[in-house]
């Protein structure tokens, strides 16, 4: 079997991909590993950025978002010693986020694919990429019945995320991987409660960060900062949400509205950068090309971003014979990848202080405290954290 692009999962990469391809009457196929059922159920991001509203809006991709999307434009920050907040609809360039759940833009993207007559195969794990240095690369994957099924393509989008197989058949030392662990890891929490407060809350505190955010009208999003290898089942409601409510200071601002802990899982702050994130027939798109912390809610916004130059790329080349686009997808996304990476870099840095009371410990403390007053005091400095959260 046979088709022009081969895509290789279905989250936001793989199905924005597809949809803006099926739209320019590219024949493509979307092989992905998990059933429906469970794409459409997993809880991930949230905020999603106005370039990529546009990209969806300008793609008939938006119904779902535009309806039921909810605009957010405020942060606050809370440490021991204060409480701001910034409403970055005033700052920077005046973006907002929506808040929609990853898992209902998922479920809206599969919809439209399917409506636009593409050809999505669930419980369909791709097993191998191959030849991708030739014209004519090629994939095994294994459908739901446990058969192995060859198929041909003219690319392939690795668009299968931070534990993907595409990136595996880059041949080693044909791109550089820069890689960094961020030692901190993050209990991330869904609560069937209603936001606790009218903005995305960030807690500074001696014990560690914690966050607020919304996700819906029942369900709010929490991040506990914990240590490395924690068992989130260790974790009781009754646990999750003292220490929440000790971090996020209740006694001073007021209670939390709890309720029940619907999912409690460890997040490593990791970031990965490939360069390029191509190779030959193979693009990779997404987690499976560039990996980002959710301290600063990049992740899904940029796999949609490098889904749309990665479409533009992908018909320029087929439809107008132009081969330079594809030549450039690298160069075009990278310095957003990494503009996006220092932003990370810098929440990382302005949300967590080390623990303990050697002199490195405590100076990088009083780092962090500065950078806090900067955000706080300095109406440049707003604006550009105001550019960086929001924009890509
Ligand atoms: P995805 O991982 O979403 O999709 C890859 C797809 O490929 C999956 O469906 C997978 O099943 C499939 N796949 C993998 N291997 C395959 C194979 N061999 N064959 C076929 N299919 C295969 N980002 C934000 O922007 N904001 C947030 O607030 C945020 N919070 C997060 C919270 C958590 C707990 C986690 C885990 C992530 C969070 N992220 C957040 C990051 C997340 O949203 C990703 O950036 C986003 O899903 C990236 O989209 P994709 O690149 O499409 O990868």
């Amino acid at each position: 079997d046979s088709t022009t692009v081969l895509i290789v999962g279905a989250g936001p990469a793989g199905l924005v991909l597809g949809n803006l391809l099926k739209a320019a009457g590219v024949d493509c196929l979307i092989l992905e590993r998990q059933s429906r059922a469970y794409v459409e159920r997993r809880a991930r991001a949230g905020f999603l950025a106005a370039n990529t509203v546009r990209i969806l809006e300008e793609n008939g991709l938006a119904a779902g978002l535009l309806r039921d999307g909810r605009q957010h434009d405020t942060c606050l920050f809370r440490s021991e010693h204060a409480e701001f907040e910034l409403k970055y609809s005033g700052l920077g360039r005046g973006e907002v986020h929506t808040v929609y759940p990853q898992q209902d833009l998922v479920r809206d993207l599969i919809a439209e694919f399917l409506d636009r007559g593409g050809e999505l195969r669930f419980e369909t794990a791709v097993a191998e990429v191959n030849d991708i240095g030739s014209d004519r690369p090629w994939i095994v994957c294994r459908n739901a019945d446990g058969e192995l099924q060859r198929w041909n393509g003219r690319y392939v989008a690795g668009c299968d995320g931070r534990h993907g197989v595409s990136r595996q058949a880059v041949p080693v030392g044909a791109v550089r991987q820069y890689r960094r662990d961020h030692g901190i890891s993050w209990l991330a929490l869904l609560a069937e409660a209603p936001q606790s407060m009218a903005a995305v809350a960030y807690a500074i505190h001696d014990e560690g960060f914690a966050g607020h955010m919304a996700r819906s009208a029942s369900v709010t999003r929490y991040y506990l900062q914990c240590a490395r290898g924690e068992d989130p089942q260790g974790w009781s409601d009754r646990r999750i949400w003292d220490e929440l409510q000790l971090r996020m200071q209740a006694d001073r601002y007021g209670p939390l509205h709890q309720g029940p802990i619907l999912e409690r899982r460890v997040v490593d702050m990791a970031s990965h950068v490939m360069d390029p994130i191509q190779y030959g027939r193979l693009f990779l798109v997404g987690d499976a090309a560039s990996l980002i912390s959710p301290s600063a809610a990049k992740g899904a916004n940029l796999a949609v971003m490098e889904a749309e130059i990665l479409a533009k790329a992908l018909i320029a080349d087929l439809r107008d014979d132009d081969e330079r686009p594809l030549a450039r997808y690298s160069e075009d996304c990278l310095p957003r990848i990494w503009r996006a990476q220092e932003f990370s870099h810098w929440m990382i840095n302005l949300l967590h202080g080390p623990a303990g009371n050697d002199d490195e410990a405590v100076f990088l403390r009083a780092l962090q405290r500065a950078r806090l007053e900067s955000l706080r005091n300095s109406r440049r400095h707003q604006d550009h954290f105001a550019e960086n959260y929001v924009g890509i």
